[in-house]
């Protein structure tokens, strides 16, 4: 009798202590968060760049290590961040709250070998694609660009046949590695208080996921419409190329024949498609070569542009510490990406930097993310980040708007800049080829996804779901017979890098908006295909203000700072390539269009 009494009372003060507000108040709790986070980054960058650049076993055990422990410090720091939810706080304090709940694309669940498990499945997915090769009949092997390279120039049916199927051989080997990848990143989204890895994922835009599916879906029900005419126009081209017995006229088109691995953007047919035969040479790949330019002089024009905008230079360890080139006695993953090391201090891309005009489009590309990392550099770390992630992903999509033929003639790249409506609807021809045609294929992507994460789509039907979307959004279908032994998904880097997609489409989409607003800043008066903002200050500012808020405030507040509008719309897109939608619709008027 005498013991009971201390020990309830000891149990009572146990309860009203867990009752009491966290020990830390939610600033102190950030400013911690902070600080550790940052000793962490430095370790964790450091693996994971090492892996990207040297794919070997012994960086697959450094890396999933390095990834474990950045799974542990999220779980920590997600279930803290919890205790805060719903309690008075200063608004820069709960937007940093509000952020950290959101957890990361690859949630860490509250089970440590189940965060173990996760960062390994990761790392060596990657690494299997990353070191993905090919070797055909006659033993001739090859990696992924030599391959992407023959789909884009090659137009002999059976040979392409042979590379696309080829490529698709990579990803079967970590299917049920990607089904458990689902299993666990599952669990960590409901850890973290999310019905499943969609719902997570959807969270990421300031508004509720049921309203952001529609937000997305309404953006895609505005550009369809021009995706069918052009997806009609060119299917009649290609019918006319191949001949009707390989393209019929009234069904999907057979994906190898679009000029990319992944049938995502078509501009490399433009060649075939060509509206007006000869008139403005675009040839841009030809004139890299001519003038002899290397992997560093690329990426120096590319960052001309943006210092043009009165945006700082690069610093000189961007040169130093980027892997531009392929290197050639080792597996690199070649996907290109940019990476903030250092807090802005060591910002650094990884490409495998070829000779031509699709490379100089990629590294404005990724310049644009390294000019993101370098802007918001003095936000604390937790409002490092795009206003969403499709912000990140179209400020160098947005500047590649402005490489206009007079651009590309200031540059010495173009020998003339011809005037005329023929030239204006080549020019939106090639650019519709791969803005317009990539929009389906941004979208579906993550349709799938979505459908996988939520289990609409279970793991039997993984490669029939995949190719039923690929028909419903773009169109296309495969160009042999596939089935539940091959994981075509898992062909295209997103999948087993996890990277989330509909960034991408978003981005497709506002990177017009962007373009817009920066032209009319600049006091650009014209049709918008025509403005460039190169040299322009007052532009490269109002860009320069809005980077620099990072992800301090909701979306909405950076595109208001940039284009006065709050919301993503698709009119901006469809009114830059009106000469061209005009066009489309005279050549289809006697077609009938559709799949
Ligand atoms: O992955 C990329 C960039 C790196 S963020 C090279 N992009 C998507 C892709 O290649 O599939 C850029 C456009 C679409
Ligand atoms: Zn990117």
């Amino acid at each position: 009798m005498k013991l009971r009494l201390p020990l309830l009372l000891i149990l009572g003060l146990i309860l009203t202590a867990c009752d009491q507000a966290p020990e830390e108040t939610a600033a102190e709790f950030i400013a911690r968060v902070e600080q550790e986070g940052n000793e962490l980054n430095k370790e964790l960058s450091a693996a994971f760049w090492v892996r990207n650049t040297y794919i070997t076993p012994d960086t697959a055990i450094l890396a999933a290590k390095a990834g474990e422990r950045g799974l542990e410090f999220e779980s920590r720091v997600v279930n803290q961040a919890k205790q805060y939810k719903d309690t008075d706080m200063d608004p820069q304090t709960a937007r940093a709250i509000e952020l950290m709940l959101r957890g990361s694309s690859a949630p860490a669940p509250n089970d440590a070998a189940l965060r173990a498990e996760l960062s390994a499945i990761l790392t060596d997915m990657q690494g299997q694609y990353g070191a993905g090769k090919y070797c055909n009949a006659a033993g001739e092997c090859r990696e992924l660009q030599a391959l992407e390279a023959v789909l884009a120039e090659s137009r002999d049916y059976d040979e392409l046949v042979d590379v696309w199927q080829g490529w698709r051989q990579v990803s079967p080997p970590y299917r049920p590695q990607y089904q458990r990848f689902v299993e666990i990143a599952n669990q960590g989204a409901q850890d973290f208080g999310y019905k499943n890895l969609a719902e997570l994922w959807k969270g990421g835009y300031d508004m509720d996921s049921k309203t952001f599916t529609l937000e997305a879906r309404g953006l895609w029900n505005q550009v369809k419409p021009f995706y069918e005419e052009l997806h009609c126009h060119v299917r009649a081209v290609l019918s006319e190329t191949y001949g009707p017995d390989k393209v019929s006229l009234d069904g999907p088109i057979p994906a190898h024949l679009l000029g990319n691995m992944w049938s995502q953007t078509w501009d490399n047919l433009y060649p075939m498609v060509e509206p007006y035969a000869g008139v403005a040479s675009l040839d841009v790949t030809a004139a890299l070569i001519e003038q002899g330019y290397d992997e560093v002089r690329m990426a120096k024009t590319a960052e001309g542009f943006f210092t043009s905008l009165g945006l700082p230079a690069l610093p000189e360890s961007f040169y130093q510490n980027s892997m531009l080139k392929k290197p050639r006695d080792r597996n690199v993953v070649c996907h290109a990406s940019a990476w903030d090391i250092d807090n802005g201090n060591d910002p650094r891309i990884k490409q495998c930097v070829e000779i031509n005009e699709e490379q100089l489009g990629t590294l404005h590309h990724e310049l644009g993310h390294i000019y993101y990392y370098l802007m918001y550099k003095d936000q604390p770390s937790v409002f490092k980040g795009g206003a969403h992630d499709g912000f990140h992903e179209a400020i160098g999509d947005t500047i590649q708007l402005s490489m206009t033929p007079t651009y590309l003639k200031q540059m010495g790249l173009v020998d003339e800049v011809v005037v005329s409506h023929e030239a204006t609807i080549n020019k939106q021809m090639k650019l519709a080829l791969e803005k317009i045609a990539f929009l389906p294929f941004g979208k579906m992507i993550d349709e799938w996804r979505w459908k996988v994460f939520s289990e609409e789509i279970g793991p039997e039907d993984y490669n029939a779901g995949w190719w039923q979307l690929r028909e419903e959004y773009q169109g296309i279908k495969a160009p042999i017979e596939r089935t539940e032994a091959d994981f075509d998904p898992g062909a295209k880097f997103h999948i087993p890098g996890n990277t989330p997609y509909t960034r991408y489409f978003l981005s497709f989409i506002m990177q017009f908006q962007f373009h817009k607003a920066l032209c009319e800043a600049s006091g650009f008066i014209g049709p918008l295909h025509e403005c460039s903002i190169y040299n322009n200050k007052v532009a490269g500012e109002k860009l320069g203000a809005m980077l620099a808020m990072g992800q301090s405030a909701p979306w909405p507040d950076a595109m208001e700072a940039l284009t006065g509008q709050r919301s993503m719309d698709g009119s901006a897109i469809i009114d830059y390539f009106a000469p061209l939608n005009a066009w489309l619709k005279e050549q289809n008027q006697d077609r009938s269009c559709g799949w």
